[in-house]
């Protein structure tokens, strides 16, 4: 075990009345096939208690969405993964954003708001739609690729840093970088401590890279420093937004554009449905965050005494929210194990909820239905060519490898 956090975990014993569960859910096994555990949390009841960490647990939509809407008492600013940095310390600086509350969330939420604004993203479209089309026509020729590596990780490795404002130098250090990070929120396991060698030389590299000498003066980047010129917020915060859209950008987007490509592959019925209208590709991708729910959990810790799901909790205690679960509760969704993408979707939580809900939303919807509308225009038919492999990582569900043989439309 990693000497990071030293001591994870509370009394293993459940709080009187609240069923526990043993399933590690970070481990190689839940993460090929969560659904049953899934099951087993949400029909256990509203707050569950996971003996292995000795933490409480969330997995129904209604107690999710409870503890993602309360941000006074369901609150971030110690850690939204497992370690408590008032308890267990951190190993990286806090993100002024994710792992904030108000006030200082709300003067960064509102910089990177205007960054990653419709305003913003209705400049990019036209560049973002043309690089899919060159993406998506080189596969059309190649016939039989790798739909990980070759589209939904080429996508956003092209266009999102050129959004920012990057050097071209170094980007093969996101993937590694993002990896580890979105493992650390998990508990100090293998997968973290196999993600941190590979991740050890990008942590200085991002620190560089958000630096204003090293920003395009067109792009994100560039927009955060000129809220810090105005005195919105420091130049030192400028630089942490920059690093905290390189840390969430990258590796959400690769698996959103992943998990829809693997929709579209499993289910022939819901490509036709798109190659028939093409102003479905949105809501296709929209169906595919849901579906999958690419970031599966965050914690949350309490600021106060409270109660959830009729459990009275303390003050300090670490709460576990699977949002992929929530995304497939039949309490609140019809069929929630089907892929649908004229569903409505309103109110999944694969972008989160509330105050915290993903700054970057309209940045990932872009991405994504300028990928499908590609693929739709340019694909005749999509199958697999071989197994897919999954990644493993304690907070992402995705691919590492996705053989596809598409023919051309
Ligand atoms: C950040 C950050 C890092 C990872 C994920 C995320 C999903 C944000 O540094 O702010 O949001």
């Amino acid at each position: 075990m990693s000497t990071l956090f030293p001591a994870l975990g509370g009394p293993a014993e459940a709080p009187p009345g609240v069923p526990a569960l043993d399933a590690d859910p970070f481990s190689a096994g839940f993460f090929a096939d969560p659904y049953p555990v899934h099951g087993q949390l949400r029909e256990a009841g509203p707050f569950v208690w996971l003996s292995q960490y000795g933490i409480g647990a969330v997995a129904r939509y209604a107690e999710v969405r409870q503890v993602l809407m309360d941000w006074e008492t369901f609150s971030s600013a110690r850690g939204v993964g497992m370690a408590d940095f008032v308890k267990h310390g951190r190993f990286r600086l806090p993100s002024i954003i994710l792992e904030a509350d108000p006030p200082q969330h709300t003067r960064s939420r509102a910089v990177l708001g205007r960054a990653l604004s419709s305003v913003v993203m209705k400049g990019l479209r036209e560049k973002f739609a043309a690089e899919a089309d060159r993406i998506v026509d080189e596969l059309v020729v190649k016939g039989t690729f790798d739909a990980c590596t070759d589209l939904a990780e080429a996508f956003p490795l092209r266009v999102f840093p050129d959004a920012i404002g990057m050097k071209r130098e170094g980007r093969d250090n996101l993937l590694p970088y993002g990896d580890m990070v979105f493992n650390s929120f998990g508990p100090p396991n293998t997968f973290f401590e196999a993600s941190a060698p590979r991740a050890a030389a990008a942590f200085p590299w991002v620190e560089t890279q958000a630096l204003r000498e090293n920003l395009a003066p067109e792009g994100f980047g560039e927009i955060c420093y000129q809220a810090a010129d105005r005195g919105e917020i420091t130049h030192d915060e400028a630089g942490k937004l920059v690093r905290a859209m390189l840390t969430a950008g990258v590796d959400t987007t690769v698996n959103g554009i992943g998990a829809a490509v693997y929709a579209m592959a499993r289910f022939p019925e819901q490509w036709r449905k798109l190659r028939d209208n093409r102003t479905l590709a949105r809501a296709a991708f929209e169906e595919a965050v849901r579906f999958e729910s690419p970031v599966q959990t965050f914690f949350r810790t309490t600021t106060r005494p409270t109660e959830l799901g009729g459990c009275p909790l303390a003050e300090g205690e670490k709460i576990l929210m699977f949002l992929g679960a929530a995304n497939r509760d039949p309490r609140k969704w019809e069929n929630p194990d089907t892929y649908d993408i004229q569903r409505a979707t309103a109110g999944h939580v694969g972008f989160g909820a509330g105050i915290h809900m993903c700054v970057g939303q309209l940045l990932a919807r872009l991405e994504g239905e300028v990928v499908l509308d590609a693929m739709a225009r340019k694909i005749s038919t999509i199958d697999l060519a071989g197994t897919p492999e999954r990644r493993y990582n304690n907070t992402l569900r995705g691919l590492s490898r996705l053989p596809v043989t598409v023919t051309a439309a």
